[in-house]
This record gives C-alpha cells, sequence and structure tokens, in this order.
C-alpha cells in the first residue's frame, strides 16, 4: 500500500512516520508513505498555490489546478471511475468532510493507493471535492491550522490495520472500537499507587470473574465517557 500526500508542508512529515507500527510497516514493505510539496505543481516563478476568495471575504483558498494536476502525476489518473477501478483512493481532508471512524480506515486499509489532500488557509477550492477527492473527511469536531495532523491521524489509523502490520497478532478485529466500547482499564506492578489499589479481582486467577469485571468496567467507563456509544443499545 502506498500513500502520497500533497503538502504546502512537507517538512511536517519527517520522522513522523518513524515510530512505532508505522516504522515497522514501512521497514517490512507493507507501506510507503511520501510527503510532496503542492507547488511542485505550480507554474509560475513565485509558484503561487492560493488566491482570493470569489465572492469576497477574508483568507485566502487553495487553488484547484496544482491539486488536479499532482493528483493526476501522482494517481495516473484525477476521475473517479479511473480512480475506483484502480483501487485509489483521494481523500480530502477538510473540516467540512465526513468524520473518520474505524469503518473507514478499514475500508481504505484494503485499497493500493490513497492520495491524501492536506486543506489550509480558509478552504481548497470546492471543485477538488466536487471533482477529484473520492472522498472528503474531517478527523473531528475542532478545528485544525490545516490538514497535516489530520493526515499523519489518518496514516497511522489505516497502516495498523493492513495485514501484516500489528506483528504478534494482536488482531485489531478485538479492539475496543471493533466492539463499539471503550477499552476496560489496565493495571500492571506495584498493587497499590499513592493510596490507590489495584482492583482486588485482578490479583486473582479467576479468569471467569476477571471476564465479568472487565466487561462492566468497559461498560461504566464509555457511560461516564462516551455516552453517545451505548445510543441504541440494550445493555444499559
Ligand atoms: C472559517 C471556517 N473554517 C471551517 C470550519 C475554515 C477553516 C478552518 C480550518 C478551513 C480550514 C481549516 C483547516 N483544517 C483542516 O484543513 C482540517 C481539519 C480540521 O480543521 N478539523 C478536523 N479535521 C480536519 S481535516 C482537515
Amino acid at each position: 500500500m502506498r500513500f502520497d500526500i500533497i503538502t504546502i508542508f512537507p517538512d511536517f512529515f519527517r520522522g513522523v512516520f518513524d515510530y512505532g507500527i508505522v516504522r515497522r510497516a514501512r521497514a517490512a514493505g507493507l507501506v510507503e508513505t511520501e510527503a510532496h510539496d503542492l507547488r511542485r505543481w505550480t507554474h509560475d516563478k513565485h509558484k503561487v498555490v492560493d488566491d482570493r476568495p470569489f465572492g469576497g471575504g477574508d483568507g485566502m483558498v487553495l487553488k484547484a489546478e496544482p491539486i488536479f494536476e499532482a493528483v493526476e502525476s501522482l494517481a495516473g489518473a484525477a476521475e473517479a471511475e479511473a480512480l475506483r477501478a484502480a483501487r485509489k483512493r483521494v481523500v480530502l481532508l477538510s473540516p467540512q468532510g465526513r468524520v473518520l471512524t474505524q469503518a473507514l480506515a478499514a475500508e481504505l486499509a484494503n485499497e493500493q493507493h490513497v492520495v491524501v489532500i492536506c486543506g489550509r488557509y480558509e478552504g481548497v477550492d470546492e471543485r477538488v471535492a466536487e471533482g477529484l477527492a473520492t472522498d472528503e473527511v474531517s478527523i473531528g469536531d475542532y478545528v485544525l491550522s490545516g490538514g497535516e495532523p489530520a493526515a499523519v491521524v489518518l496514516v497511522d489509523a489505516v497502516v495498523r490495520l493492513i495485514p501484516g502490520a500489528l506483528g504478534s497478532e494482536t488482531s485489531a478485529v478485538n479492539e475496543s472500537f471493533a466492539e463499539g466500547l471503550l477499552d476496560f482499564p489496565h493495571y500492571t506492578r506495584p498493587p497499590e499507587l499513592r493510596g490507590m489499589p489495584v482492583p482486588e479481582v485482578l490479583l486473582g486467577g479467576n479468569h471467569a470473574e476477571i471476564a465479568r469485571w472487565r466487561r462492566e468496567a468497559a461498560l461504566s467507563k464509555t457511560r461516564r465517557n462516551r455516552p453517545d456509544l451505548l445510543a441504541g443499545r440494550d445493555e444499559e
């Protein structure tokens, strides 16, 4: 699998994929990542990538032409049909996208090639979303300065789902979000820390009791921190 990231800050990505599971997946040849300077696809002396918005308003808009040319040269096509047929996706990262989920990450992990476009400024010419991107994706309801941090999040979430990336099969299947609950609490030594004991049940060897405790603890944690995950479930 390959990620090509189109950005005006290619240096942002220096070293960011050199850690942990992503590093191992790259070393194993499971995934390649490359960041590309959008300015490479400009034709003017000053390598202009933005312009003033039609209709007026503050701020600048990322121009469509360099982005179309970048995707064309990196993916070999800029048409949705050709991209789909070749197992390629073009993801525009923007605050107006649908929110990234584990399900979308799993879908992208099936692709051979993902081109990621990082938005900036006040926005990106809408024709990129309309006529080029196969997906417009946000990573959540908060304002970033640009799509670059979102690209790192997206790559990380997808790479760990590529078969073989998780090494000694702590398989991604039984991970928290797959079941729709948050993870249960974990403890290690010492058994008491600053007046806080490890729950007694975990110190014994009753595995059925431990499993029941973990299920309950995951539920109460979810109820407290993410009640939205429980909406529409039978178990309270
Ligand atoms: C003035 C209205 N803003 C939209 C909510 C403008 C704007 C804010 C931030 C336009 C671009 C950006 C930069 N953010 C991203 O490119 C971005 C993003 C985000 O801000 N939050 C969550 N996910 C993402 S993915 C890309």
